[in-house]
């Protein structure tokens, strides 16, 4: 699996001020650090960037490749961002993101083509937020078949199926994962990807990591190509890298419908079923969710 690492974002204490004051050396120490924890792609989060998002961009672009030859995601919803960030990245560059949302569309794409990169296809429709499954199917075929008629191949679309708070909506949580088990069926050849900690916002920031790590788990059932994760999470990246096959196999399980003796496993065995338990909607969400 391919981990991009979420680090590099405008909302950081610490990268949020050195964005603005233009101070490359924080910047890079966090790019350094998230190639050596084990990550393939940077994400490059600079938020909607309305006021000079592509003078920004291109600094930011320039200034990690100073010192890092990652490839980058460039995540911005501002398209002239975007074009200045592909006019500088010497790698394939991956945009994030294209929405169904006609005006991002329309200034978003032509710049994937034009550009030759790859490209996350965000499930955001023209009315917003899909309500389950099925309306994700039809917003993903609908950008797959604007993709294609620009000349775009199925294999540089990346689609993302929006993945939502556990503490919020526990059906949205439901729809992502089926969504995701038939994602092959209606785009064949397509990548996926997800931007993981979204799990787990709201949730007590030393629990964050039991959600996030489940989920993963549960969307690689279904052949998750690609994940937006926190690199410093060293299990997680282990998870994703195969070194912790019997966890994986474990949580699988629970997905089927086994129903695991929680006496025969070791404390952080039943974390993780306890946590499956949750994410699957057969047990209630709530900040103690380990304890019961
Ligand atoms: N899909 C796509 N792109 C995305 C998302 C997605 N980009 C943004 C986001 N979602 C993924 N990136 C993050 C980055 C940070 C956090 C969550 C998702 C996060 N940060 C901590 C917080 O806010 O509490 C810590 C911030 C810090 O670094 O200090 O939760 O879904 N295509």
């Amino acid at each position: 699996m391919l981990l991009v690492g979420e680090n590099l974002n405008i909302m950081s204490r610490t990268i949020g001020p050195a964005l603005r004051e233009r101070n490359p050396r924080p910047i890079q120490q966090l790019a350094q650090a998230e190639a050596e924890a084990g990550i393939d792609y940077l994400d490059l989060n600079i938020g909607p960037a309305r006021k000079a998002g592509d003078e920004l961009m291109t600094w930011l672009v320039n200034t990690i490749q100073e010192v890092s030859d990652q490839p980058l995601s460039l995540d911005t919803a501002n398209p002239v961002a975007i074009e200045a960030g592909l006019k500088v990245c010497w790698r394939r560059a991956l945009v994030n993101s294209v929405s169904l949302q006609p005006e991002r569309l329309e200034q978003t794409l032509p710049l994937v083509k034009k550009y030759n990169a790859d490209m996350i296809g965000l499930l955001w429709g023209v009315e917003g937020m899909p309500r389950d499954a099925n309306e994700r199917c039809l917003l993903a075929v609908d950008l797959v078949y604007k993709a294609n008629q620009l000349g775009i191949p199925n294999e540089a679309i990346w689609i993302d199926p929006i993945v939502t708070p556990v503490s919020v909506e526990i059906n949205q949580v439901r729809a992502c994962l089926e969504f995701m088990s038939m994602l092959k069926d209606i785009a064949p050849g397509c990548n996926s990807i997800v931007g993981l900690s979204n799990i787990s916002n709201g949730t007590p920031a030393h629990l964050r990591p039991y959600l996030n790590r489940t989920y993963l788990i549960m969307l690689m059932k279904y052949g998750l190509y690609s994940a937006i994760v926190d690199a410093f999470d060293a299990e997680l990246i282990r998870i994703a890298r195969g070194d912790m096959p019997k966890i994986v196999k474990l949580v699988h399980r629970v997905m089927d419908g086994d129903r695991p003796d929680l006496s025969s496993l070791s404390k952080k065995e039943v974390d993780y079923v306890k946590t499956a338990r949750v994410l699957s909607g057969e047990s209630l969400y709530s900040h103690s969710w380990l304890e019961v």
